[in-house]
């Protein structure tokens, strides 16, 4: 009886889970938040921010955003998180879906890993490179050709680090997918597939690895608009 209770609980508190999403359609940040909310089948309202009305730096916003950034997200029960990874660790715990954070200790820390490659080893580099190529052009600055040449050689020796880890398992983790190889779809479109730096190439695991992720329905609900 109680274990019937238990289940019957969790299924109503996961079938009630929705939230606001406060972002803006084109931002990176706020499309891994809602792929992640598409994966655990958990149901979003987008609150639009108004960026050209700098609506993000607003009094008002930064009571729920301090650094005066999108995303954020807001339940009716009036709890908050912003920054978009630990929005998508704390969506990852609800709904339901692929388990996209183990819980065994030893795939926990392979996940802690993988968490880490793509946030030091991949994201700095790849964020550089949408920085110059289409953020700066967006709001009519000009692209720095030399940084991006930079940036665009060290991410190409990071990547061979990805090929090794890619060629002895199918995700970045392991075999399971994680929200580690998830939180790579943004800017990954950017690198690998909207500039031509030919990454992909002569690295059969890594164009394995993408062409398997960024082919998952969460993504292309979420890649052209939110
Ligand atoms: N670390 C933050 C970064 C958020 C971020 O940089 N958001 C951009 C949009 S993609 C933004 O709000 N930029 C406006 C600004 O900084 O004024 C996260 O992961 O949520």
């Amino acid at each position: 009886m109680v274990l019937s209770f238990t289940s019957t609980y969790s299924q109503w508190s996961h079938f009630n889970m929705s939230f606001k999403l406060h972002g803006l359609s084109s931002s990176t940040f706020t499309r891994s938040v809602a792929l992640v909310a598409k994966e655990r089948n958990i149901p979003y309202e987008f609150v639009p921010v108004d960026f050209k009305l700098s609506e993000q730096k607003t009094p008002t916003h930064l009571e729920h955003h301090p650094f005066g950034q999108v995303p954020y997200i807001q339940q009716d029960d009036g709890f908050e998180l912003y920054e978009s990874r630990a929005i998508g660790r704390y969506l990852a715990t609800q709904g339901s879906g692929p388990e996209l954070i183990p819980t065994d200790p030893i795939a926990y820390a392979k996940f802690e890993q993988a968490a880490s490659v793509e946030y030091t080893q991949f994201h700095p580099y790849a964020a550089g490179i949408a920085l110059e190529k289409v953020f700066k052009p967006l709001r009519g600055l000009e692209t720095n050709e030399e940084r991006v040449k930079e940036l665009v050689s060290v991410l190409n020796h990071k990547l061979n680090g990805y090929e090794i880890i890619l060629s002895k398992q199918k995700y970045l983790a392991g075999n399971g997918l994680t929200l580690a190889d998830l939180y790579h779809l943004p800017y990954g479109t950017i690198v690998f597939e909207t500039f031509d730096f030919k990454y992909l190439e002569s690295r059969p695991n890594l164009r394995r690895w993408w062409n398997d992720i960024s082919s998952r329905e969460s993504w292309k609900a979420v890649k052209d608009s939110i």
